[in-house]
Order: structure tokens, then C-alpha cells, then sequence
């Protein structure tokens, strides 16, 4: 079978390509940890807001000096509304929502994690100075979207 040399260039360089971007997705996993921001729990929507996890909501320090938030991410809100945290330690977010899909990014920082229904997105990251973060909802949820707004509020670590 006759391939034209010109076709034959692009069959390659488009096999090279894919061979390129695919060992760069497995480079940036082993040498990067990279992963995706969440991980798989599972919460019925319907009960979250009894939910033993999301019974206290919140900022919880752990024995280990870690630092966890539970937040429930809602129509139109973030609960609780105000969050402190200290700086330079490393906080863990625990989000999930009761109703639809919302988005929570706290601006100007890593922080940012998609919320839905049916389970917990979790993340983990560390403000190193004081200051005062913003956070929105990312995902439209609804007529009353563009209020869904919170504060987070990192404080001089103890
Ligand atoms: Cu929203």
C-alpha cells in the first residue's frame, strides 16, 4: 500500500503527540503527586444537613495541629458564612451540598473545589500570611447565585 510521504509525516507526528502529552500526564502524577483536588466520599443529599460529618460546621483544630473546616455550601450561602483559620498550618476544607451543584474558590488563592450533591469534595492547603480571602461560588446555582458569597479570614498562626 502506497502512503504519500507528507501523510505519512503527520501520521507520526500526530502518534508522536499523543505519545508526548500522555507520558506528561503520567510524569506530572509520580513526580508532581499531582491528582485530582478530591476524593471519593460518597453523602446522601437529602440528609446532609444531619449528617454526623456535617452535624458541627466549622473550623475543628486536630490534635496534630492540622486545621479542618466543614462547610456546607447551599442556596444561596456558605455555612458558616465566616471562616477563620491560622496562617502557615495546613487547612483541610470539607465541603458538600444539600441541593445542587456550587462552586467554592476561595479568590486569590489555590483553594477552589467544585461542590456536588452526593459528595464531599475535600482539600487540603496552607495560607502562609494573614489576610482576608474572599470566597464565591464558581458554578451557577441558581437566581440568587451572584449573593452566594462568604469570608475567610486567616489569622497569625499560634
Ligand atoms: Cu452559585
Amino acid at each position: 500500500m502506497h502512503v504519500d510521504p507528507y501523510e505519512k509525516f503527520w501520521m507520526f507526528a500526530a502518534a508522536g503527540l499523543i505519545v508526548l502529552f500522555a507520558s506528561s500526564v503520567v510524569y506530572g502524577a509520580f513526580s508532581y503527586a499531582g491528582h485530582p483536588p478530591s476524593h471519593v466520599e460518597t453523602i446522601d443529599p437529602s440528609t446532609a444537613r444531619t449528617d454526623p460529618r456535617f452535624a458541627e460546621l466549622g473550623v475543628v483544630e486536630k490534635p496534630d495541629g492540622s486545621v479542618e473546616v466543614v462547610v456546607l455550601a447551599q442556596m444561596f450561602s456558605f455555612m458558616p458564612g465566616e471562616i477563620r483559620v491560622p496562617a502557615g498550618r495546613p487547612v483541610t476544607f470539607r465541603v458538600t451540598s444539600p441541593d445542587v451543584i456550587h462552586g467554592f474558590q476561595i479568590v486569590a488563592s489555590n483553594g477552589n473545589a467544585t461542590i456536588v450533591p452526593g459528595y464531599v469534595s475535600q482539600f487540603t492547603t496552607t495560607f502562609a500570611k494573614p489576610g482576608e480571602y474572599l470566597i464565591v461560588c464558581n458554578e451557577y446555582c441558581g437566581l440568587g447565585h451572584h449573593l452566594m458569597s462568604g469570608r475567610l479570614i486567616v489569622e497569625e498562626g499560634a
